[in-house]
């Protein structure tokens, strides 16, 4: 297919899926005229705990593959065998639902400076939906010994690459094990095209980047995903090993076939590996209101309640601390809500507003004690950032989570 044909139809499936989707939505490409991104979040998503379809962003570089749900099958590969029809997948094991915050490993990536590549995201790019499908462990276990610690499984999309890696991610079997699912329903209705339909993984508490959509194949194998891994064309390894890794500019991240922890930060804190991977969520925080837009006017009681969501990942949120002053003092917030490991939590914060103009920033803490750093830092830092309460500039602009660049500002009037 010729790039100007194909970049047309690209154009008319972003046109088909802005139409689905609600306000604040815009679409924004790569240098290469790549990637659907459509930042469907803003600042009221963060509310509420349940992100209508609507409000959800959508990620992905290739197009749209057009499924036939009966035709649709998952293979089972590497140290396992056998294909499951989608039919079977439903109808053979339980149905589970699991509560997932997903996040873009980009989310934040348009607040480095200098500006990094690919997608300007600000905080759009995250939300919380019900998925429902298949859990993994159901359909692996009667394939799994007793020797499957530190395998990695890796899932496939089914998405065309037109030459390019196919869309390939690894996480530890153990992971999947634990908590994934293929799932094949978002809030109770089917699997919207663009967020993988038929079926797709979902990984709770994981960036974006490793819920495989249009998932076509699950191999099971000693390593995550390297070069020539997979029967496939191609080198296979370029969204495992390349992309999504978090490291400075101008360096080429090295390649590993395993690694100690899926947790980001852990990873990012003691250079185990030296470029980590964009697995677990970093800690996180928005305020969904007072969005900023519209001025607000204090009650008679001057108390006017800030609402947003924390989450953690996949591990817990410790707690969640509001300054209505720009980061100078921090007030305590306090958790409501549902609390579903793996989705994020509201919280709020009853502020004894005075009439002006005032910058509202949340900061989220977890159960390990890390702490959202407070800003972004300048190119040379990298690692040592974190002991000046910045997180790291990268140059693929990943897993941003600093304070400051988050806040709202919020006009107050008098009654
Ligand atoms: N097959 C396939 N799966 C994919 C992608 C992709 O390009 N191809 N993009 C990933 C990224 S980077 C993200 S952030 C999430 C976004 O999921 P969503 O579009 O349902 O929000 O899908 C992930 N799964
Ligand atoms: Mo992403």
């Amino acid at each position: 297919m010729g790039t100007e044909q194909s970049r047309e139809s690209r154009h008319g499936e972003i046109d088909a899926i802005l139409e689905r989707k609600g306000g604040g939505v815009r679409e924004t490409r790569d240098e290469a005229d790549k990637y659907t991104v459509v930042g469907a979040a803003s600042r009221r998503t963060y509310a509420n705990w349940l992100t209508p379809i609507e409000e959800h962003f959508v990620c992905h570089r290739n197009d749209i593959p057009d499924a036939d749900a009966d035709a649709w099958s998952v293979s089972l590969t590497g140290d396992l065998e056998g294909r499951y029809a989608l039919s079977e997948l439903k109808d053979e094991f339980p149905t589970v639902a699991v509560a997932h915050t997903m996040e873009c490993a980009g989310n934040g990536r348009g607040q480095h400076r200098p500006e990094t590549g690919s997608v300007q995201w600000g905080c759009e790019a995250a939300g919380t939906a019900v998925w429902s499908g298949t859990p993994i462990s159901s359909v692996l276990r009667d394939q799994l010994e007793d020797g499957s610690d530190g395998a990695w499984l890796t899932a496939i999309g089914g998405d065309p690459s037109d030459g390019d890696d196919v869309f390939a991610r690894s996480i530890p079997l153990s992971k999947a094990l634990d908590d994934c699912i293929l799932a094949y329903e978002m809030n109770g209705e089917p699997l919207p095209r663009e967020h993988g339909f038929p079926v797709r993984v979902i990984v709770p508490g994981w960036y974006g980047v490793n819920s495989v959509k249009w998932v076509e194949e699950l191999r099971l194998m000693d390593t995550m995903v390297v070069e020539n891994s997979l029967d496939r064309p191609g080198e296979h390894a370029y969204w495992q090993q390349e992309a999504y890794r978090i490291h400075p500019a101008d360096v080429e991240p090295e390649s590993n076939e395993t690694v100690e922890t899926g947790d980001t930060w852990e990873q990012l804190e003691t250079g185990e590996p030296e470029h980590p991977y964009t697995f677990d969520q970093t800690v996180m925080s928005i305020i969904g209101e007072p969005d900023g837009e519209s001025a607000v006017t204090a009650p008679e009681d001057g108390l006017i309640e800030i609402t947003g969501v924390a989450w953690a990942g996949d591990d817990d949120l410790e707690q969640v601390e509001v300054s209505t002053d720009g980061g100078d003092t921090w007030n305590a917030a306090e958790l409501f809500g549902p609390d579903y490991a793996g989705a994020w939590r509201l919280f709020r914060y009853d502020w004894d507003a005075t009439p002006g103009t005032h910058v509202l920033v949340s900061r989220a803490t977890d159960d390990q004690g890390r702490r959202q750093p407070m800003r972004i830092s300048n190119p040379d830092a990298w690692r040592g950032a974190l002991e000046a309460d910045e997180f790291p500039w990268n140059e693929g602009g990943y897993a941003a989570n600093a304070v400051l660049p988050n806040a709202v500002e919020v006009d107050v009037e008098s009654p």
